[in-house]
């Protein structure tokens, strides 16, 4: 009986399993990327996160952004920077859940220039 319980529910999981720990696939600016102004930050998933709290970080310490896009789960993050970003290397972190309900975190890093 208990066997059959583990097993149904693996059945009814393991679909979801197949859209398990939903990556970023592509970010703004890009990871790695030199770019000379941000006009916006955002990340793509391939299946809906629920972003939780996100973080810009430069060598001098937090940079305020602004969330666009709110609470529910989605496949499109968008954050503004409230200020123009200097020059120098920026480091943007994320957590969130995941449609299958696992926590997950991520960060990509872009370098502002004159
Ligand atoms: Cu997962």
């Amino acid at each position: 009986m208990f066997k059959q319980t583990l097993l149904g529910l693996a059945v009814v999981v393991a679909p979801a399993l197949a859209f398990a720990h939903s990556k970023s696939e592509a970010t703004t600016p890009a990871d790695g990327a030199a770019v000379t102004e941000v006009p916006e930050l955002s990340m793509r998933f391939d299946d809906p996160m629920r972003i939780i709290s996100v973080s810009l970080t430069s060598p001098d310490g937090d940079v305020e952004i602004e969330r666009e896009t709110g609470m529910d789960p989605a496949t499109e993050f968008r954050a503004l920077p409230l200020e123009e970003l200097e020059p120098g290397s920026y480091r943007f972190d994320w957590r969130g859940m995941a449609s299958d309900g696992h926590p997950m975190q991520g960060s990509f890093f872009f370098t502002v220039t004159e």
